[in-house]
């Protein structure tokens, strides 16, 4: 049976791509819910309604488990996303696992609105570690001007240096999270930023994590050809750039 992996729109292609590296033997179906990008500005109602149908619809599709590889939608399962018949595995958990392994004193989150509001990375780190020191930057408008597609635009570079500022002028942190599966799309804009800061991106952490689980159910696939399958309520192209840019496999299909 084929992994499942939602996002608001083609941030998540982050997450698929370390599933082609980690655990290629897998086939993975994908969903962007492009038309009602950025969630990160939605209310919890909204988000958890749009949520709802994607699993359903993945569910329909006969998958073993889904990777939420959503900072934002993350943010909520908790609260709303136990009760499935399948794991529903957030990016927001592995990652502060991570975290605390490496034994940081401090660190940077940098996220949508919703997450940073919802204060999850705040929790999580400091049930970990009490004296961990988290400091938190909403970035409103990235994610969306991400997911239009338009990379080069010189918009995206004034909004992260603006954020990595207002971060870095509230604490001197070496080490960041991109706290959003868009991000990273753009890593090598945050490097050109701020070279000598540490980006730490999720979605490799949330990988190496489903291997595991994986593994100790026993339900890791071993198949000679994977496929991976891209459904989008968004349009093709934005899909065929990204990949391009990311330099990760193509999609067997693509379905609107
Ligand atoms: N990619 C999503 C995240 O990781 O939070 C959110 C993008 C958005 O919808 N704002």
């Amino acid at each position: 049976r084929p992994i499942g992996v939602i996002d608001s729109g083609v941030g998540g292609l982050t997450v698929a791509k370390e599933f082609t590296n980690i655990l290629p033997k897998e086939s993975i179906i994908y969903l962007g819910d492009n038309i009602n990008v950025p969630y990160g500005n939605k209310t919890e109602e909204e988000i958890y309604r749009l949520t709802k149908d994607m699993i359903d619809f993945l569910i329909k599709k006969d998958v073993k488990l889904i990777a939420v590889a959503c900072n934002t939608i993350s943010s909520l399962l908790d609260k709303y996303f136990l009760d499935f018949n399948i794991p529903i595995i957030s990016i927001i958990e592995p990652v502060t696992n991570y975290v605390i392994s490496q034994d940081l004193k401090k660190v940077g989150v940098l996220a949508t609105n919703f997450t940073i509001k919802s204060a999850t990375y705040e929790r999580l780190l400091k049930g970990k570690n009490k004296d961990i020191q988290v400091i938190s930057e909403a970035c409103p408008t990235l994610a969306g001007l991400i997911d239009n597609g338009d990379y080069t635009d010189k918009e995206i570079e004034i909004i992260i240096d603006l954020h990595m500022n207002n971060i870095l002028n509230q604490k001197k942190v070496e080490d960041i999270i991109l706290g959003c599966t868009h991000y990273p799309i753009v890593m090598e804009k945050f490097h050109k930023i701020s070279s000598n800061i540490n980006f730490i991106n999720p979605a490799y952490e949330q990988v190496l994590y489903i291997k595991e689980y994986l593994e100790k159910q026993g339900k890791v696939s071993n198949l000679e050809t994977s496929t991976f399958e891209i459904y989008t309520t968004g349009q093709k192209e934005i899909y065929i750039e990204m990949i391009n840019l990311l330099s990760t496999k193509l999609p067997n299909k693509i379905e609107i």
